[in-house]
């Protein structure tokens, strides 16, 4: 097995522990001395459960004892992929205590991509629900075991069917391990929004990921009082660390589990159970803003909204605090590490229109112009970072890693931003050809590749336009080979490919020819142009 590892040099790795950012603290840890120091307070609550820490601790202890029992052995990789509901957290955690390394995946994710996780992380098993949202899990995992022999067991959650039930697994606590892992080992596998070809695989480490939580608990005032609504899926990166689920357990604060972000589910939990809390990507944002006076619900409890994963606009951001009464808040975070957080006492003016500044004072940040040249404040540039919770690498990638991180170990993000006085930063763009779909990240390569396996396709380009509502939506612009398929059937097509969603393109275009850059690669930046004039000419 390729370890995974995260290469930070020893010198930086000695600062972090002597600044304090690394506590030398573990996941397993956390969740054993909550339960110890709060038994009876509530940890989660989903549908009909209610779960204290006391009882979170006990289950995951269980499931740990499950995993190992079916062979599993410390430093095993175990994808997950489970919608949002407690036992999200047994899993986990019973993985965190087994010494085993959950890769996090979306519910949205489907055959292609799910095989490809388990393929690169090596994984020895799948944690999956039964069902969610109409769509059966059972038999997607039982495809990818046949088509990845090496992935030894699926295990479900709720009716299993042909495969494992973790509700089987019974406690055994003596063959949990007695030591913790090393802090600087690697606690979790993130993935990349990617803007090349299919995601790459961010270890994290517990040193990093725990600091990055702390931190930004404390700069989004989560106490033991607070109540972290999960709308977004958590699994990823923002409700899960920014500080997300895992702030909210390590503050001893309390998760509501929603099983959709959309107001009619949303807002009734946040009336109910107090809710204080909760991270949105804007066009929900927006939904909110415009369903919260229709439905009435009582959202008094709200103290802070957290918007990220794509550019909120200004004039959005202004409403936040009128409509829901709550403060607003902008992160601009990535799974590789970096989030820059508006704070909560900042003025209306920052709040509004920056999205926020990093967490650490040990978080370094360049912004360069193309030749590599440092801009000054306020004038555009490629945003690259380094800092006690930024990797230094992608699992097993070199091309990636030698294209996305400079020799002195800053990671390329991609994104075009301007700093500001203070070290707040806008966001303006991307240099990188992903298309960013109400923050759900897709590379444009990825979708190319599929499209290219179309037999009646001869070339495709895939680019971003600017949308309403979504921020931005995929157009693939196709050069046929004879006759050209009709757009319905081809996003048929594509989803026989069983891939997410949120990845067939929204609309597709037939061309002749592309145009091309001096180089004679596709000009994307023309395509999106040609779009822009085509939106313009329809207005
Ligand atoms: C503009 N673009 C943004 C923002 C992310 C917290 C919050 C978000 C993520 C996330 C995260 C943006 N304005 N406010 O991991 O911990 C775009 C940028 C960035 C990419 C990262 C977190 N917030 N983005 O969205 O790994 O382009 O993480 O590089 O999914 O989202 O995407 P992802």
């Amino acid at each position: 097995m390729i370890p995974l590892e995260q290469p930070f040099p020893e010198e930086f790795a000695r600062r972090y522990r002597e600044r304090g950012y690394w506590r030398g603290d573990t996941f397993p840890e956390v969740l054993e001395r909550q339960a110890a120091d709060r038994r009876d307070a509530l940890v989660v609550i989903g549908g009909d459960e209610r779960w204290t820490y006391g009882e979170l601790a006990e289950r995951a202890e269980t499931m740990a004892a499950g995993f190992l029992k079916l062979g599993l052995k410390p430093g095993d990789r175990v994808v997950v992929q489970l919608p949002n509901i407690p036992a999200f957290f047994a899993v986990t955690f019973g993985l965190f205590r087994a010494g085993l390394i959950p890769v996090f995946t979306l519910p949205a994710h489907r055959l292609t991509e799910i095989i490809h996780f388990v393929r690169k992380s090596e994984a020895s098993a799948l944690v999956i629900a039964d069902e969610f949202d109409g769509f059966d899990y059972r038999p997607l995992a039982a495809a990818v075991k046949e088509a990845v022999p090496a992935l030894a067991h699926v295990v479900v959650i709720g009716e299993a069917g042909e495969h494992k039930a973790a509700s089987d697994f019974s406690a055994d606590p003596s063959c949990l391990p007695a030591i913790y892992p090393d802090p600087s080992s690697v606690a979790l596998v993130q993935i990349s929004g990617g803007s090349t070809g299919l995601s790459k695989l961010i270890p994290r480490t517990h040193d990093d990921y725990l600091y990055s939580i702390w931190a930004s608990n404390d700069l989004c005032g989560i106490t033991p009082d607070s109540v972290y609504l999960a709308a977004l899926p958590v699994a990823h990166n923002f409700p899960m660390s920014s500080p997300g689920v895992f702030g909210a357990i390590y503050a001893g604060a309390t998760i509501v589990m929603a099983p959709k972000p959309d107001p009619r589910t949303a807002f009734p939990l946040i009336e109910q159970e107090k809710v204080t809390i909760t991270g949105l990507v804007p066009p929900l944002a927006l939904l909110w803003l415009q369903s919260a006076p229709k439905l009435g619900y009582d959202l008094s409890s709200l103290e802070v909204l957290q918007v990220g994963g794509a550019k909120f606009m200004p004039e959005a951001a202004k409403k936040v605090r009128p409509v829901l009464g709550c403060t607003l808040q902008q992160v601009f975070g990535m799974a590789e590490g970096l989030v820059n957080y508006t704070r909560l006492d900042d003025p209306e003016e920052i709040i509004v229109n920056t999205q926020g500044r990093p967490i650490s004072p040990d978080d370094e940040v360049l912004v360069l112009d193309d030749q590599g040249q440092p801009v000054p404040d306020g004038m555009p540039g490629n945003l690259l970072a380094r800092g006690p919770y930024t990797i230094r690498a992608y699992h097993d990638d070199p091309g990636a890693n030698a294209r996305s991180f400079t020799e002195d170990g800053f990671y390329r993000t991609g994104d075009v931003v301007k700093r500001m006085a203070g070290g707040y930063v806008e966001v303006l763009g991307r240099a990188t050809d992903h298309i960013n779909r109400a923050g759900e990240k897709i590379s444009a390569e990825e979708v190319e590749d599929h499209l290219l396996a179309h037999p009646a396709i001869f070339d495709a380009a895939v680019v971003s336009m600017p949308d309403r509502f979504l921020g931005e939506r995929s157009c693939a612009f196709i050069i046929p080979d004879g006759d050209a398929p009709s757009a319905a059937a081809l996003k048929a097509w594509m989803r026989d490919r069983e891939i997410a969603a949120f990845k067939i393109p929204d609309q597709v275009v037939m061309v002749d020819s592309f145009a091309t850059t001096a180089v004679g690669k596709i000009s994307r930046k023309e395509l999106r142009a040609a779009l822009r004039e085509q939106q313009l000419e329809k207005e």
